[in-house]
């Protein structure tokens, strides 16, 4: 049918460390969404799969010949690099990141990207067919781009790589995980709450672990409401793939009792957990 197939972005990290003008090192990791399927390690010859299903529907010859292509990259890129250092006349210590990556949108053409940073600020991406500077990049970037943008190899591999390679392995490495990537786990929670010391108030907390995908709701409620003082915190990785998020509330003690806590994700439907404090929970 023609309805529309969920699909997830692709995205490749790369970290490189020039320490000084013979020695630097390069790591990597591939996402989908936010599911780590692939690391490279800067001692390592190979990528290592982080999932069995990590090589979506590639043959051996062509993840071989993948493999192949980015190990040339990896001591062409410490080289250039350091070269491009020398002309620009760099200091030492400095960092490369490159982000990378494609989304494949269902029905229309995917959009792929490479963005390379330098110290953590953004300096040039890939365009179309060439190289081009950010819009506030600094001046020796100008020089740096003259010597890529004549490299024609590079800039057609890269094309290659941003219009087929990383839609069509993208498209194979979802359909692959599909059955873990599209998993659904359930959330358990808990209540805990402190004194807060010098005063009568106490801090609640809820604690909602171990689901799996990541978005996930959380409220203290009072009477039937949701309480306007909850503050959020962060969704955040535990170990194994699934996510932790945590509510709290500052409140005067004597209001503890009554308030409860509403807990809502993908995997539980329409039956939120609700939590109801109690003495209990005091640690
Ligand atoms: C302090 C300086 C900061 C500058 C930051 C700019 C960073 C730009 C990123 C450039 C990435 C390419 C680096 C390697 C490239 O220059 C070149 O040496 C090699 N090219 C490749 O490996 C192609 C694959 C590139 C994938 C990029 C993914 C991000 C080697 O090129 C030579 O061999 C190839 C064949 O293997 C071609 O023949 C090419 O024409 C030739 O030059």
């Amino acid at each position: 049918s023609d309805a529309p197939q969920r699909t997830l972005p692709l995205h490749c990290l790369q970290i490189s460390s020039f320490t000084n003008r013979s020695w630097s090192r390069t790591d990597g990791s591939t996402w989908l969404g936010d599911v780590q399927i692939h690391t490279w390690s800067h001692d390592s010859d190979i990528i290592r799969y982080l999932k069995p299903w990590a090589g979506g529907t590639f043959t051996d010859q062509q993840w071989e010949q993948l493999q192949h292509l980015f190990r040339v990259y990896r001591s062409s890129f410490s080289r250039d690099m350091q070269e491009f250092a020398r002309i620009v006349q760099a200091d030492y210590p400095f960092e490369l990141q490159l982000f990378a990556g494609c989304e494949v949108h269902p029905g229309s053409i995917p959009e792929s990207f490479i963005h390379v940073a330098f110290q953590g600020s953004s300096i040039v991406h890939f365009q179309g067919t060439s190289w081009v500077a950010v819009p506030d990049a600094p001046q020796w970037v100008g020089k740096i781009l003259q010597v890529l943008n004549h490299d024609l190899g590079t800039r057609a591999t890269v094309q290659w790589l941003l219009n087929d390679t990383c839609p069509q392995f993208a498209r194979g490495v979802f359909e692959a995980g599909k059955s873990e990537l599209e998993k659904q786990v359930k959330p358990e929670a808990w209540l805990t709450g402190a004194r807060t010391p010098g005063s009568d108030h106490l801090l609640l907390v809820c604690h909602v672990s171990g689901f799996y995908p990541k978005p996930a709701w959380a409220m203290w409620m009072w009477g039937g409401q949701e309480h306007p003082d909850t503050q959020q915190g962060d969704t955040v990785p535990n170990t194994d793939g699934t996510w932790y998020l945590r509510v709290t509330l500052d409140v005067a003690a004597e209001q503890a009792a009554g308030l409860a806590c509403r807990v809502n994700h993908s995997s539980l439907g329409d039956q939120d957990i609700i939590l109801h404090w109690g003495e209990k929970d005091l640690v």
